[in-house]
């Protein structure tokens, strides 16, 4: 039995570019293709729990604003907010969900009661996912709400912290596991300091790299398939997050010898706040080879804080997805909607509204970003920017079959006088506005 909690809307159609519905799609098509695949396997969206269900509208200055009939701790309201968020997926047509294990059980005294009310939750959204369609992109588990993670899960001095995160994570897992789900992510919430003058940066760093080694083992252990993710973020709730970008990220996984078994969810506010742009974090992943998964969400600008809106920048998202699609496209991630309505946005329909109006964005800048890969518009320019490098010199060079002398003695045989080139960027920047 529906809940009624968004009236009479019970799915979202296709209506193109014309309509003026503003619960209708104007650019997500599911069906549509581009570059010969299906636009919904493409962009494969996901809608979060905590954003849309959990969050009550409060802020530093404020309380709840949102009043939602599911707002308790017990099981029934779990329940209702399940059968809620699985008909707000559907109306969507979202393929996926995400969720942390404290959005969707009520928190038990201890342990042992977290792990029944999960397995609880996971057997209820088994049956919605079969009745739905509607497939898990990750789970993950809340390692920073909860007082007992003020000081760090994994890098918290406590070692029985350490443990007692790492239980819970063997539960979401188990969880994320039994529903099928396409990846498993870590965002390190607590996971750096907030004064150096208490904390032992060194220890800390190996106590992250046992726990991430111990999620991994256990990955293997339970046959899991999915792609482990951590999400990088530079600070906020910590004023220093170990996780502080990709590059951070990888040098962890390097140190630790996870590179080859963990990648990256990387998302578009947390790129802002760490000084980079979302395309440049994007990018280095898919260098490194470990590009993962994203989150769709944007930071206002002139914050300074995570704003988790919703994307509404064409431009922006086209050149995510340029470098999303440039380095092959997703494989087991997925485009997820980590992102939170204003506080005054009261009515239910705002949360339909908003995910419409993110996914339309997505499919525009999908579009945008596979003409230009299917045009080289910007790649035939790239790929004769280093051409030279196809000289057998310069590739001998580049393979370390020259010394340093050996170079001297080639530069002054061959007479070489390097002339500087345009680099064109005004140019390529009119070029993708073209596309977008
Ligand atoms: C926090 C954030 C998280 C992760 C999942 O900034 O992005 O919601 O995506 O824990
Ligand atoms: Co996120």
């Amino acid at each position: 039995m529906a809940t009624g909690f968004f009236g009479e809307v019970t799915r979202v159609p296709f209506e193109g570019p014309d309509s003026d519905n503003p619960l209708a799609f104007r650019h997500y098509d599911p069906d549509a293709i581009v570059m010969g695949k299906r636009m919904e396997d493409h962009l494969r969206f996901a809608a979060c729990y905590w954003h849309s269900f959990v969050w009550p509208g409060n802020d530093p200055f404020g309380g709840q604003t949102f009043e939602r009939p599911w707002f308790a701790d017990t099981m029934d309201a779990a329940r209702l907010k399940a059968d809620v968020a699985f008909e707000m997926f559907t109306a969507l047509g979202v393929p996926f969900f995400c969720f942390h294990d404290a959005d969707v059980r009520p928190e038990g005294k201890g342990f042992a009661e977290n792990t029944r009310n999960l397995s609880e939750i996971v057997d209820y959204f088994e049956k919605k996912m079969e009745e739905t369609g509607v497939k898990l992109l990750w789970g993950t588990a809340n390692l920073f709400s909860n007082r007992r993670y003020m000081a760090g899960a994994a890098t918290n001095p406590d070692p029985d912290v350490f443990a007692f995160a790492a239980a819970t994570v063997k539960t979401c897992i188990d969880a994320t596991h039994r529903l099928g789900g396409d990846n498993y992510v870590l965002w390190g919430g607590r996971e750096g300091y907030e004064t150096l003058l208490n904390t032992d940066l060194k220890r800390e760093d190996s106590q992250a790299g046992r726990f991430l080694n111990l999620v991994v083992d256990y990955k293997h252990r339970i046959g899991f398939k999915g792609t482990i993710l951590v999400e990088p973020k530079p600070q906020e709730p910590s004023k220093h997050q170990y996780d502080f970008d990709v590059a951070t990220v990888y040098g962890f996984l390097k140190r630790h010898g996870l590179e080859g078994e963990v990648k990256v969810n990387i998302e578009q506010g947390h790129a802002i706040l760490a000084g980079h742009s979302f395309e440049h974090e994007i990018a280095l992943a898919q260098a490194l080879g470990i590009f993962g998964s994203i989150d769709m969400n944007r930071n206002d600008y002139q914050s300074g804080w995570d704003t988790d809106q919703f994307p509404n920048n064409a431009a922006e998202v086209a050149l995510a997805y340029y470098h999303i699609l440039a380095g092959g496209g997703f494989s087991s991630g997925g485009t997820n909607f980590d992102a939170k309505l204003r506080r005054q946005s009261l009515d239910p329909q705002d949360l339909l509204i908003a995910h419409v109006g993110g996914m339309d964005i997505c499919a525009r800048g999908l579009k945008a970003a596979a003409r230009m890969i299917e045009d080289r518009a910007l790649s035939a320019f790239v790929e004769e920017r280093y051409a030279g490098w196809k000289v057998p010199e310069a590739a001998k060079m580049l393979a370390g079959g020259f010394t340093l002398g050996e170079i001297a003695d080639w530069v002054e045989k061959a007479g070489l006088d390097p002339q500087p080139r345009s680099g064109k960027q005004e140019l390529l920047e009119n070029i993708v506005n073209r596309y977008v």
